[in-house]
């Protein structure tokens, strides 16, 4: 193939990309020390979706904002629908909250009361009931609940509990909808967490069915984790539901994406560009529809900018996911010349695609610079003189 028809398949590819933002990404979060605000923080869940507009007017590429409930609470959601397609979105995944009512204590799904584990289970079905009324497709779904001390509770137990809540909350899905379970080491809990790594999700998705997948918030992997080993095998066992993409130094400081190890995004999708065009239609079909959610909080940084950065870095991740040359790759490997392999995926990684994008990005319609045009751009004064109040936030 030569260069120029290679780039042709590679713009075409990055031409889909479809990364989705979230709506608490652009209020005001912080640690437990202390919540900074940034002026022109959206105050209510209309502006959130005026800014995920804004970024997918910037980028071209970010077509759907998630939600989570009740954080996005609105009394009509047909209006919250109709409101996000006359901006040019739509309405992604969807999260139910079981973590931020006293009930939820010691537990939500895993509560020993069943008083409580009953209100976890109807309100995950509620949320349900929003996703209809706004079209989405896909739960999102994580868990708090751990423990904080040995002796506290029986793991089992609190394991079937949580099985049979999230059966029944499976079983309230139309056939249409799915849901990506996600994993977190630790916190909030310390001592345990009830689903805590990759293959926990899996055992209880394979126990739930075909549209119970893993979803891999890069966020929640002990320190030198592999993550891209656990990308292919959840696209192996067809069960890679999706991502919720951020960046982390210690564990789930929900940085940016991409700020602090490049590297690491870049062989994940390495991983994804290889299950795309698998030679098994189950595995590409399960590469193809991944979803790729940022969920990131903005801790002193603007959030319009980082979600910016964000959504680049994924570009740019692709493009060079796109670029390894596989044939010389394959070829490395099966001669057992690992430090050949190696350069091979390194020559893609070095590769400067910032023009790639650019070209693009021309293609798209959009601007060639998402962060310089918003710096530079009326809607963020109109954001800053506009938007005063109290900022939402959690
Ligand atoms: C938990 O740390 C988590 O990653 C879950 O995805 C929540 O929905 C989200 O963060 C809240 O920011
Ligand atoms: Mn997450």
């Amino acid at each position: 193939m030569s260069e120029s028809d290679k780039h042709e398949k590679i713009l075409t590819r990055l031409a889909q990309q479809h990364i989705e933002t979230q709506s608490w990404g652009y209020v005001s979060t912080g640690t437990r020390f202390k919540v900074f605000n940034t002026p022109g923080t959206p105050r209510d869940v209309w502006e959130k979706i005026d800014d995920a507009a804004l970024v997918h007017r910037l980028t071209g590429v970010a077509p759907s904002v998630a939600l989570h409930i009740p954080w996005d609470q609105v009394d009509d959601y047909g209006r919250l629908s109709d409101y996000a397609k006359k901006e040019g979105l739509v309405i992604g995944s969807i999260s139910p909250n079981l973590f931020q009512d006293d009930d939820y204590k010691f537990g939500s799904l895993t509560n020993l009361d069943p008083k409580i584990r009953r209100k976890a289970i109807d309100h995950s079905i509620e949320v349900v009931d929003v996703m209809r009324s706004v079209g989405s497709t896909q739960m999102s779904m994580w868990l708090a609940d751990g423990t904080n001390y040995p002796g506290q509770a029986d793991f089992r137990r609190r394991r079937h509990f949580l099985r049979e809540g999230l059966q029944e909350i499976y079983a309230a899905l139309d056939e249409d909808m799915t849901m990506v379970l996600e994993y977190k080491l630790f916190e909030p809990a310390f001592y345990h967490t009830d689903i805590a790594d990759w293959g926990q999700s899996l055992s209880f998705c394979q126990k739930l069915g075909d549209r119970a997948k893993v979803l891999v918030d890069l966020g929640h992997h002990a320190l030198g984790v592999n993550i891209e080993h656990i990308v292919a095998t959840l696209l192996d066992e067809n069960r890679l539901g999706g991502f919720d993409l951020n960046g982390k130094k210690y564990a789930d400081d929900d940085l940016f994406v991409g700020a602090i190890n490049p590297y690491e995004l870049f062989l994940i999708a390495v991983e994804l560009v290889g299950g795309e065009d698998d030679a098994d239609p189950r595995v590409a079909e399960t590469a193809r529809n991944v979803l790729y959610k940022i969920d990131q909080c903005a801790m002193i940084e603007d959030k319009i900018p980082a979600m910016l950065r964000s959504v680049t870095a994924m570009q740019a991740a692709f493009a060079k996911a796109l670029l390894v040359d596989r044939a010389a790759l394959s070829a490395a490997q099966e001669a057992g010349d690992v430090v050949t392999a190696n350069e091979v995926l390194t020559e893609a990684y070095e590769t400067d695609v910032r023009p790639l994008l650019r070209r693009l990005r021309e293609r798209q319609g959009v601007v060639a610079d998402p962060l310089g045009a918003y710096r530079d751009s009326e809607d963020r004064k109109q954001r800053i003189s506009e938007r005063v109040g109290t900022p939402a936030g959690w």
